[in-house]
């Protein structure tokens, strides 16, 4: 296979590697839209946000990873863990609430989780990931390991206090985190330039002190060269950073959104137009592989998603026990006893059922 020309690469990446970051990116939209006709079918419980649109940057992010680095993700994030090699029968299922989800059937959605492939959730409060990439950083430099820690979040997260501490501990411990904003220009309905006061989310590190840069987050290989760059220095030299992927949710903030309120068809449309997975494809075959090799591997693909709903669908639902696994600690039921109503430290009756229970 052709090897490209990248004399400035920070590592190596033959076209064999792009087949496969490709294959990642097309799989990632059409297990997501495979999920959604699975939520809308009322399948799939609880929330589900998709990523169509911002493959590039969950990819190129991903790829970027050395295989003992850790990370760590907000909730809109189906496309981190399969990049990150959780298998997409788990993922599935894990949206599914089945036993043999990536998280066991607990999180759901929005809290995927595999922590032997260094893949530390899926978020659902948002920035609430932050204080905790930090902590982690901070665990690998107590340990004295050489490895960095990726922070993914949304350009709503920046505008939250976590963002602030956990930004100005990693620039004064010095850690080994990188912060990859994902800026798609909208929280749940807000523009970026509305919710902003510094729109340009990257040069908020220079607050820190730590630095910062903006790459298309639509372009693979921007995103992966950036990203590595970053996250060596993060372990070489511990030095934390802020990058800024640029792009664009296609869908609604989640499925129960349809995506028009606050914005129009035009500016989707128009959008469309830079789909990552078009210019990708295109950047293949440009650099001669088959278009019929491409069309097979796509088959390939979605026949793998629904291979995936069949197993999802299969899969048996955790048991009550299995669920409360890990939720709490030896000895609670005395603690429980304690708390119940009429009891010392309990309510003196249950409130919640009926309104104030008066
Ligand atoms: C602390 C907190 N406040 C509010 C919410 C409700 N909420 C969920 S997603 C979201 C918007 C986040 O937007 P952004 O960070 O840009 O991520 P995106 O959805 O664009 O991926 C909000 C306000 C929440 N989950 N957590
Ligand atoms: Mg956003």
């Amino acid at each position: 296979m052709a090897v490209i020309d990248r004399t400035d690469a920070p590592f190596d990446l033959d076209v064999g590697d792009f087949y496969d970051q490709y294959r990642m990116m097309f799989l990632i939209r059409r297990f997501e839209e495979a999920a959604e006709r699975q939520y809308k079918a009322a399948r799939i419980g609880g929330y589900c946000h998709l990523s169509s649109g911002q493959e590039a940057a969950t990819v190129g992010a991903v790829s970027a990873l050395a295989e003992d680095d850790l990370l760590i993700t907000g909730y809109r994030c189906h496309g981190f863990a399969l990049a990150r090699g959780v298998p997409p029968e788990a993922v599935m299922a894990e949206l599914f609430g089945r036993a043999h989800g990536c998280a066991h059937g607990r999180g759901g959605s929005m809290h995927l989780l595999d922590v032997s492939r260094g893949y530390y959730g899926g978020w659902g409060i948002v920035a609430g990931q932050l204080p905790i990439a930090t902590g982690m950083a901070l665990s690998l430099v107590r340990q004295g390991k050489e490895q960095a820690v990726l922070c993914e979040l949304g350009d709503g997260a920046v505008n939250m206090g976590a963002w602030h501490e956990s930004l100005n501990l990693a620039a004064v411990w010095n850690l080994p985190v990188v912060f990859m904003v994902v800026n798609n220009l909208y929280g749940m309905g807000t523009s970026v330039d509305r919710a902003s006061a510094e729109p340009d989310i990257f040069k908020r590190a220079g607050a820190y002190r730590i630095e910062g840069e903006r790459v298309d987050g639509d372009d693979l290989e921007e995103v992966e060269w950036a990203t590595a760059r970053l996250l060596r220095a993060a372990r070489e030299e511990r030095k934390p950073a802020v990058l800024e992927a640029l792009t664009y949710r296609y869908r609604g903030h989640s499925v129960a959104d349809a995506g028009l309120a606050y914005r129009t068809r035009d500016e989707i449309d128009e959008r469309r137009l830079q789909d990552p997975l078009v210019r990708t494809r295109e950047s293949l075959e440009a650099r001669g592989v088959p278009p019929e090799g491409l069309d097979a591997l796509e088959a390939e693909v979605e026949a793998e998603v629904e291979a995936a709903v069949v197993y999802a669908e299969g899969d048996a639902a955790p048991s009550v026990d299995q669920l409360a696994a890990g939720v709490y600690a030896a000895g609670s039921e005395e603690q429980f006893e304690r708390m119940r109503p009429g009891s010392p430290a309990g309510e003196e009756e249950l409130v919640f059922a009926g309104g104030l229970g008066r």
